[in-house]
């Protein structure tokens, strides 16, 4: 049997991570009464995974019943059968800033020569953060905290372009092995 695809009638959208007090409400669908009275109401959040994180009353009033994780899901999809007629309801879930940004290593190891001119770039560091990409809850800026021992001939920084999340390393004067 060919699979019916169903219209998207309505959308919500649900803040993930939220703390509750549960159950709150998330919103009213805009529906006629008729078919919130006599279709089934099914899909993501209700009875598939993640299950039981929503309701649907029989007044068209969505209900969330726990909290929702957006790096898992960026949108939960309801459905509203009677026989063969479907239509579907999106909760578009809402990132929020619960990630923090990782580097790509603990320690980076590099060797240069003493004879480096200032200005090469000695290496090229990596971090990410897992939160919605492309959004401010994903960027982060990557600074120099302390240099030890405290270079005297040489001023290390780094350079990041704007919402890039590699930064290079490089210095201004000399490096001295001795
Ligand atoms: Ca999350
Ligand atoms: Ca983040
Ligand atoms: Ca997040």
């Amino acid at each position: 049997m060919r699979k019916k695809r169903a219209w998207i009638v309505d959308f919500l959208t649900m803040e993930e991570e939220h703390t509750g007090p549960f159950p709150y409400k998330l919103g009213d669908l805009n529906i006629e009464k008729k078919v919130i009275e006599e279709y089934a109401i099914h899909g993501q959040g209700i009875d598939k995974d993640p299950k039981g994180i929503l309701s649907v009353d029989r007044n068209g009033s969505v209900y969330a019943h726990r909290k929702v994780d957006y790096e898992e899901y960026q949108k939960l999809r309801i459905y509203l059968s009677k026989k063969r007629t479907v239509v579907a309801v999106d909760i578009d879930i809402l990132d929020v800033n619960d990630h923090a940004p990782v580097f790509n290593r603990d320690v980076y190891e590099i060797a240069v020569d003493e004879s480096t001119q200032q200005g090469k770039v000695l290496f090229t560091m990596l971090a990410t953060d897992d939160d919605q990409p492309g959004t401010a809850n994903a960027q982060f800026t990557l600074r120099i905290v302390s240099v030890s021992p405290s270079a005297s001939s040489a001023d290390f920084f780094i350079q990041q372009r704007k919402g890039e999340q590699t930064g290079t390393i490089s210095f201004k004067g000399s490096l001295d092995y001795e």
